[in-house]
C-alpha cells in the first residue's frame, strides 16, 4: 500500500495481500499496534500496512477483527490475527530467524508472566491523566503506578541484565516498550523517578534500530493526543 492514510468508513476494501508479505492493520498512534510493528521491524519481516481510522471504521474492518481493534494481521491465505501479543508471538514462530522469544519452557511462561503483570500497569498510564483531566486527586493512583514500577526496576536490578529476557532485546522489552515511549505524553515521568535500572533500560531501548523505525517524536504523540483527548482523534498527524 503506498498511502499510509487512515481508511475510514466508506472506504474501499483493499484486495488480497500480496503473496510475499504479510499486512498489518494498524493506527499509526496505537501503542499495541506498535508491539507488532517492532516485531515486524526487527525480524525484517516484509509487510504491507492497512492503517483504520478507528474512530470512522471501514465496514469490512469488522469482517477481520469483529471487535474492531488493532492490531490485525492478515495472511496472503486470509488467515486473520487479532491482539497485539498473539500476532507478535505468531510472527515469531512463523518466522522462525531471530527468535524474540526464548526456546525453553520456563523462560517462555517467564516472559508471560511478566507480560500478564505489564497488562495490569497498563491501565494507570490512561487513567491517570484522565482523572487529572477532571480535576481529581491522583496521589493514590500514582503511588500505586509507582509501586509496580519500582517491581519492574527490581526486577532488573536482581536479574543484572540489560534488558528484561537477559543482555540482549526479546519479545517482553518489545511488549513493554510502546508505554514507556510515551510516559511523558501521558504525564506519569514522576512515577519513574524512583526506579533508575528502568530509565537505563529504556535508555538502550531507545538505541535499537526497531524502537528507531517504529517511535513518534515527543511532539507527534502530543499532537495525536491532544487532538484524541479532543475527541478528533487526528489519525493522519503529519502525513
Ligand atoms: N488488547 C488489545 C488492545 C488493542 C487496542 O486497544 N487497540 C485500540 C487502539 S490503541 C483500538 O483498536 N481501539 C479501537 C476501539 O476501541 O474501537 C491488543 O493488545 O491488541
Amino acid at each position: 500500500m503506498s498511502t499510509e492514510k487512515s481508511f475510514a468508513k466508506g472506504s474501499a476494501a483493499p484486495g488480497p495481500v500480496p503473496k510475499d508479505h504479510i499486512r498489518l492493520y494498524s493506527m499509526r498512534f496505537c501503542p499495541f499496534a506498535q508491539r507488532t510493528r517492532l516485531v515486524l521491524h526487527t525480524k525484517g519481516i516484509k509487510f504491507e500496512t492497512i492503517n483504520i481510522h478507528l474512530k470512522e471504521k471501514p465496514e469490512w474492518f469488522f469482517q477481520k477483527n469483529p471487535l474492531g481493534l488493532v492490531p490485525v494481521l492478515e495472511t496472503p491465505a486470509g488467515e486473520i490475527i487479532c491482539e497485539s501479543s498473539i500476532t507478535s508471538e505468531y510472527l515469531d514462530e512463523a518466522y522462525p530467524e531471530k527468535k524474540l522469544l526464548p526456546s525453553s519452557a520456563y523462560a517462555k511462561a517467564q516472559q508471560r508472566m511478566m507480560l500478564e503483570h505489564f497488562s495490569k500497569i497498563i491501565p494507570f498510564f490512561y487513567r491517570i491523566p484522565s482523572a487529572k483531566r477532571n480535576g481529581e486527586d491522583v496521589s493514590g493512583m500514582e503511588a500505586e503506578l509507582k509501586e509496580k514500577l519500582g517491581k519492574l526496576n527490581e526486577e532488573l536490578v536482581q536479574k543484572k541484565t540489560k534488558f528484561f529476557g537477559g543482555d540482549s532485546i526479546t519479545m517482553i522489552d518489545y511488549m513493554m516498550w510502546p508505554h514507556f515511549e510515551r510516559t511523558e505524553v501521558y504525564g506519569v515521568q514522576n512515577c519513574l523517578e524512583h526506579t533508575p535500572e528502568l530509565k537505563k533500560w529504556m535508555g538502550r531501548m531507545l538505541e535499537d534500530p526497531a524502537v528507531k523505525a517504529t517511535m513518534f517524536s515527543k511532539e507527534a504523540h502530543e499532537a495525536f493526543y491532544k487532538s484524541f483527548i479532543d475527541g478528533k482523534p487526528d489519525y493522519d498527524y503529519g502525513l
